[in-house]
């Protein structure tokens, strides 16, 4: 008889530690999945912040390299384009003025003519180191003077969006300080190629300083020229030297950078 009691009894005793046992083991359970969540929500929080930052610099890196690509080198702070020259033929002229029709200058020493290794292009291609010289009415022998190289200048048609031309800076040559432009005329149009060479084609938007005016270095950009009250948009533009800092047998400048923001911004 008491045995079966004492059988019973480490029945019950072992029935009463298999309860605490499984009961021991659910809160470990919950202890660890609780444990397991709050690791994976240290782990995770923080990198899914990372990812997200990465993310909005990759699609402000993304934007502003569409933006360099569309016009011109980069997206400026103030948060005009500034146009980038891609396959863009730069057209070279010379003996004209603000409206009037443009003669075509070709590459040379002599008159109406650049010099060949000093092309139109350098004038947009991002490099202070290259530079446009033209001798517009002198030749590259002839005596110095102060009317060499004016009424010369380009042309060019955007390839990428037309935009409002607001603000934009030159650069001096590499070269004697005379040759550098002191004053220029700035005109848009949306006309056809063909039609570029006729000055009724050009609109002026611009007559007055090219900002080096006061710069005393080399292949140096001058102060920013704004613009003032010009709401139109052109694919092309056209710019021409009306007068330069002193007698020098040609007009040479490294560098002009176009700023402008698109008509629906
Ligand atoms: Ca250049």
């Amino acid at each position: 008889m008491a045995t079966d009691i004492d059988k019973q009894t480490d029945v019950l005793a072992s029935t009463t530690e298999i309860v605490v046992n499984n009961r021991k083991r659910r809160l470990w359970m919950i202890i660890s999945i609780f444990l397991g969540l709050f690791c994976v929500a240290i782990i995770a929080v923080p990198t899914a912040i990372t990812l997200v930052r990465k993310i909005d610099t990759i699609t402000v890196s993304t934007s502003s390299t569409t933006s360099v690509m569309v016009i011109t080198s980069v997206t400026p702070s103030n948060g005009l384009h500034l146009f980038k020259k891609k396959n863009e033929m730069v057209y070279a002229i010379w003996n004209t003025t603000a409206g009037d029709n443009s003669a075509r200058s070709t590459p040379g020493g002599g008159i109406g003519e650049y010099w060949r290794t000093e092309p139109p292009e350098a004038a947009v291609d991002g490099n202070l180191r290259t530079e446009y010289t033209n001798h517009g009415v002198c030749n590259s022998s002839s005596y110095v003077s102060e009317e060499c190289g004016l009424r010369t200048g380009f042309y060019l048609t955007f390839q990428s969006k037309p935009f409002i031309l607001v603000n934009f800076q030159m650069a001096t040559n590499k070269g004697p300080l005379e040759r550098n432009p002191s004053t220029i005329t700035i005109e848009g149009s949306n006309n056809k190629k063909v039609d570029l060479v006729l000055g009724k084609s050009w609109t002026l938007i611009y007559n007055g300083s090219s900002g080096l005016e006061f710069i005393l270095e080399t292949r140096k950009f001058g102060k920013t020229q704004t613009l003032l009250n010009n709401t139109l948009s052109f694919a092309s533009y056209r710019f021409l030297i009306t007068s330069k800092r002193g007698a020098a047998n040609c007009v040479s400048y490294s560098e002009v950078k176009m700023m402008g923001r698109y008509p629906d911004e």
